[in-house]
């Protein structure tokens, strides 16, 4: 099978294609202990049902099942239970809706049982960093996203800092993951980029990386940008979780006009139409220049 080399191509996602010469949505999927009331595995799976239903039906053109929460501050997860909340979501949604499913993981093992339910992609935060994550990767031959993060979510907020510029310091952390994810057998064909937005960053590094996004365009692969609800937010307007939608959709459309091809939010309906609108702009630009 030939594998198209450059961004805004066809990324084979297990049995699904994804067309990136268009932006795409990526509906976020919680099924972490604090975000689903805990009734149960049947419960989970209901409400897990029940949201991926309603984001699908509001145009998420993807589906990011996450069982670890990677908030700042937030503790590490145990195997077995991000495995028992995990697997059974990505088995589901493959079987009941055909969804493109992405699983957001760091664990070897979860990436090696989630492409044998079903999953389309890997998301990993730690950019496939932990010990085996890279040989699992490869051996799914599913496409990876690798986000870019200094020191693990416990603690990367006590005071980031980067002796660089933060796109530069960006660019090189992921750059040197590509080459790693190439040594290990996984081409470029099949990664995706993400800067990491909130992660070990601080107001000021994030409202310059989004800035100076479309310096990562140096590493020809498709953008996937995250900054629904975050706290950049939050410190921007004074606004608590419940209040940063409309932010949050200034931040997507303009991580959009500078390169972002997927971007992952809550709120999927209103994040479709607001780029849908900014991509209608775009486009006219390309069309008459
Ligand atoms: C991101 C993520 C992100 C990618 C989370 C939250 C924190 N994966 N997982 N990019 N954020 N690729 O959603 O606030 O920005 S968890």
């Amino acid at each position: 099978m030939t594998e198209t080399p450059h961004a805004g191509s066809m990324l084979r996602c297990g049995k699904h294609l994804l067309d990136l010469t268009r932006p795409r949505v990526m509906g976020i999927l919680n099924v972490t202990p604090d975000s689903f009331s805990d009734g149960g595995r049947h419960q989970r799976l209901d409400d897990a049902r029940r949201h991926a239903e309603r984001m699908l039906a509001e145009g998420a053109d993807i589906i990011d099942v996450g069982g670890e929460s990677t908030r700042p501050g937030a503790q590490p997860v145990a195997l077995d239970a991000e495995r028992e909340r995990v697997l059974p979501v990505v088995e589901m949604l493959t079987r009941e809706f055909d969804a493109l499913v992405s699983v957001d993981t760091s664990a070897p093992q979860i990436i090696t049982e989630a492409a044998r339910a079903g999953a389309g992609l890997i998301n990993d935060v730690r950019a496939l960093t932990r010990d085996g994550a890279l040989a699992a990767a490869a051996q799914s031959a599913l496409p990876v996203c690798l986000m870019h993060m200094q020191g693990e979510p416990q603690t990367m907020q006590q005071a980031p800092h980067y002796a660089e510029p933060i796109e530069v310091a960006v660019i090189d952390f992921l750059r040197q993951r590509v080459a790693a994810c190439e040594q290990a057998g996984i081409p470029r064909a099949r990664l995706l980029l993400d800067p990491g937005f909130g992660f070990a960053k601080t107001l000021e590094h994030n409202l310059q990386l989004l800035n100076r996004l479309s310096a990562l365009d140096a590493l020809d692969l498709p953008l996937l940008v995250g900054v629904s609800r975050k706290r950049m937010i939050g410190e921007a307007l004074g606004r608590e979780v419940s209040q940063r939608l409309p932010g949050g959709l200034a931040l997507a459309v303009m991580a959009l006009e500078r390169g972002a091809r997927i971007l992952r939010v809550h709120d999927v309906a209103p994040t479709r139409d607001a780029i849908d609108m900014a991509w209608a702009v775009l486009q006219e630009r390309v069309e008459n220049e």
